[in-house]
């Protein structure tokens, strides 16, 4: 059975068919759930960050096509920040940054959200918090946020994984809300998934924080991710993709002349425990936030 797609209803009221699809696929659809203004609005604010940003400065690549770690200080000190992260293919053979950055970067994160004005105000909206609410967050705090550029050309492939092993809570309860601010195409590198094993007992995997600097990612669960069960998620402009933290989700490389851009807001109960080895921690003084 393939993913079902839903209009949007008012304000994101989730009806009885959408609670049983996302309960079945562990993964919801749902078109038009903001408007072309907003994808708009984030986009011309994400191109304002990149002027401002000196991309003489550091240079961090972002790849996710292995389950490597990326264990330098700028990435593992981003949850409380916001940071910018290149594609590896961005770089000439000698490391030099070739074209513009605007066309360079991978993704900005990981707290858009409470750092950025325009970020905070779209990612509080009340729709979003009834939304995680309905599907059973009940005290809903805003993790960690992406801005992802999946760039024409470079922009590289994301490998089948899961969110849950990265945003680890005890018990479980990792939401990914994935809007697409550009359409999103077999081409451009449009997310997939694989439906239904969102209900294995554990997540496959865990990132912990073995040191000050490093992490490491145990395997739970060795089993090959069955991805012939996997379907693509094509998608036009402002369509939300709401992601269970164990749905397990890809996306191709970008060979396209067309850049595909998202924003990604993950969400954690508050009710549950955030372990101090998870990868992302936040300074004492930079508590999470809800709505
Ligand atoms: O946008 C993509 O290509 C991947 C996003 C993703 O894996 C996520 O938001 O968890």
């Amino acid at each position: 059975m393939s993913i079902p797609y839903f209009a949007n209803t008012e304000d994101l009221n989730i009806s009885p068919e959408m609670m049983a699809a996302y309960d079945r696929d562990g993964v919801l659809v749902i078109e038009n759930a903001i408007g072309k203004d907003e994808c708009h609005r984030l986009m011309r604010r994400m191109s304002m960050l990149v002027d401002d940003f000196d991309d003489r400065g550091q240079r961090s690549v972002f790849s996710a096509v292995s389950n490597e770690q990326q264990d330098d200080r700028y990435f593992l000190e981003s949850g409380g920040d916001i940071r910018f992260f290149f594609e590896k293919d961005a770089f000439d053979s000698s490391g030099n940054l070739q074209g513009d950055k605007h066309e360079a970067l991978n993704k900005v994160g990981h707290a858009l959200h409470d750092l950025d004005p325009v970020f905070d105000a779209f990612s509080r909206q009340g729709k979003f918090k009834r939304l995680v609410k309905a599907l059973g967050m009940v005290d809903p705090k805003l993790l960690q946020s992406m801005y992802i550029f999946k760039q024409a050309r470079i922009g590289g492939e994301v490998l089948c994984h899961q969110d849950s092993p990265f945003l680890w809570t005890e018990p479980q309860s990792c939401i990914g809300l994935w809007f697409a601010l550009e359409n999103a195409t077999l081409e451009n590198g449009c997310l997939w998934g694989i439906p239904g094993l969102h209900k294995e007992a554990s997540p496959r995997g865990r990132l912990a924080r073995v040191g000050p600097n490093r992490t490491e990612f145990k395997v739970l669960n060795d089993q090959a991710w069955p991805e012939e069960k996997r379907q693509p998620l094509e998608v036009k402009a402002g369509t939300l993709i709401v992601l269970h933290g164990q749905f397990p989700h890809l996306s191709g490389p970008n060979n396209s002349n067309r850049s595909r851009h998202a924003y990604a807001l993950h969400l954690i109960d508050g009710r549950c425990t955030y372990p101090r080895e998870n990868w992302l921690q936040r300074r004492d003084d930079f508590p999470l936030r809800g709505f």
